[in-house]
């Protein structure tokens, strides 16, 4: 990479397999009174962290001093089909952490691509960031022309979804900025995200995370409000409503044809609620450690297998579950949010079964 141009950076982007390349110029936020007004009303629940670095986060230049540029990458990981849901007792994963984990694949390409400009530009500095850096990714990935943000707040490739994950470099070196129009309106008039979000944690152009399936389930290490666990539905790990009713997320020739990475084919899509919930440090070790199950612990992972397990046992295993709940509800040994989730989950599975007259008023309504 002699000659270092915005073009030769795309195609060897394209070659290491990203399927969307773009250069941002490095500049502050301009919503940065958004992201602080998010911030004052907690809505991200118990995620301090992205309270920290704040001026990192809505400024590269602060991230890397004199950064010039930002090289936004990002993979696709999946087509929106619709989920299979015939088995009961299932918990779905997020469709994102179905195959490899992103912070392990697309990092490896990233950083093979910033070795080689480290090594063709000794005097420049270039950081990779995936996920975990202070660094608002949408925003970038926008500004370089990959996308446009939904109402649901995640990037849209147009036509071919928000199935996306991204990833950037931020440099000191000078480069054309790609051709991007970061104000595109890819919604219009749609509602969809926010009318089918159960927890009715989205409103136009910000997600409340404290309500959000995503942070219940895999960031939050307390106990969960008992007046979300019904919403949670049989999400176990993540959630993708927001993303399956989106207009542009939907199964198409063109989503299909798309190319896809094939670290992120799905090896899980489901996970056994009952299976989980009987998991040990072991199991989990080989289930999830060291995956895109990580994140979530193995309390959370029980936690959370006890949500889905309620909320999907058809009633002829009600009494089965109530028993295994009361198990874990009276051992002294069990994890204390583990024994009060199980106790919210019985008090739950103890109310009357909705007949069907209710559920036929409840759909009138
Ligand atoms: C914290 C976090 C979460 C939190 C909070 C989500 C959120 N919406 O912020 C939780 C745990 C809930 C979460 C969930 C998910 N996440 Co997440 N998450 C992040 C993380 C680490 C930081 C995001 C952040 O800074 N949030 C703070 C809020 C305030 O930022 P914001 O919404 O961008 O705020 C801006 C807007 O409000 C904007 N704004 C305000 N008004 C307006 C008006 C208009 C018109 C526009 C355009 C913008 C705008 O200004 C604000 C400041 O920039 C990023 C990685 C990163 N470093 O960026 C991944 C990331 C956003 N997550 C990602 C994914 C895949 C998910 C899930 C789909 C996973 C899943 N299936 O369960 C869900 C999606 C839920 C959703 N609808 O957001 C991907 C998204 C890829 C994409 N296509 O956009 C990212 C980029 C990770 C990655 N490297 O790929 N996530
Ligand atoms: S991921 Fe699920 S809970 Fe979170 S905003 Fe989207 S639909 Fe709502
Ligand atoms: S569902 Fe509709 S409103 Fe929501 S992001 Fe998609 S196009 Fe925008």
């Amino acid at each position: 990479m002699g000659d270092t141009t915005t073009a030769s950076i795309l195609d060897r982007c394209r070659a290491l397999g990203f399927a969307l390349a773009g250069v941002a110029s490095a500049q502050r936020s301009n919503r940065v009174a958004e992201l602080r007004a998010w911030l004052e009303a907690g809505r991200n629940g118990s995620m301090s962290w992205l309270e920290d670095h704040l001026e990192l986060r809505i400024d590269p230049r602060a991230l890397v001093p004199a950064a010039q540029s930002v090289i936004c990458v990002a993979d696709r990981y999946a087509d929106g089909r619709p989920d299979r849901r015939d088995r009961s007792l299932a918990g779905r994963v997020a469709r994102y952490a179905r195959g490899a984990d992103y912070h392990t694949a697309l990092r490896r390409r990233l950083e093979t691509l910033r070795d080689e400009l480290r090594r063709t530009h000794p005097k420049h500095r270039f950081r990779a960031c995936v996920d975990t850096a202070p660094i608002l990714e949408r925003e970038q990935a926008a500004r370089a022309g990959l996308g446009a943000i939904g109402k649901h707040t995640l990037l849209i490739e147009p036509g071919v979804g928000s199935w996306l994950l991204l990833g950037e470099i931020v440099t000191t070196l000078a480069l054309e900025p790609t051709t991007s129009d970061a104000a595109l309106d890819v919604c219009g008039t749609c509602s969809r995200c926010i009318d089918a979000c159960p927890t009715a944690a989205i409103e136009p152009w910000t997600v409340d995370a404290s309500r959000c399936i995503s942070y219940l389930t895999i960031e939050r290490r307390l106990p969960i409000d008992p007046t979300l666990h019904a919403a949670i539905g049989d999400w176990i790990f993540g959630c993708d409503i927001c993303q399956e009713v989106c207009p542009h997320c939907q199964p198409t020739r063109r989503s299909r044809a798309a190319k896809r990475h094939p670290d992120y084919a799905p090896v899980r899509t489901t996970l056994d609620a009952l299976e989980v919930l009987g998991w040990n440090e072991d199991d989990w070790a080989r289930a999830g450690r060291s995956g895109p199950l990580e994140r979530a612990t193995l309390a959370m992972f029980r936690r959370n297998a006890l949500i889905v397990a309620t909320n999907t046992c058809p009633p002829e295993r009600r009494a089965e579950l109530a028993a295994r709940f009361r198990t874990v509800a009276e051992s002294s040994e069990e994890d204390p949010m583990v024994r009060e989730t199980a106790r919210q989950s019985l008090s739950r599975l103890a109310r009357p079964e909705p007949t069907a007259k209710d559920s036929a008023q409840s759909e009138e309504s």
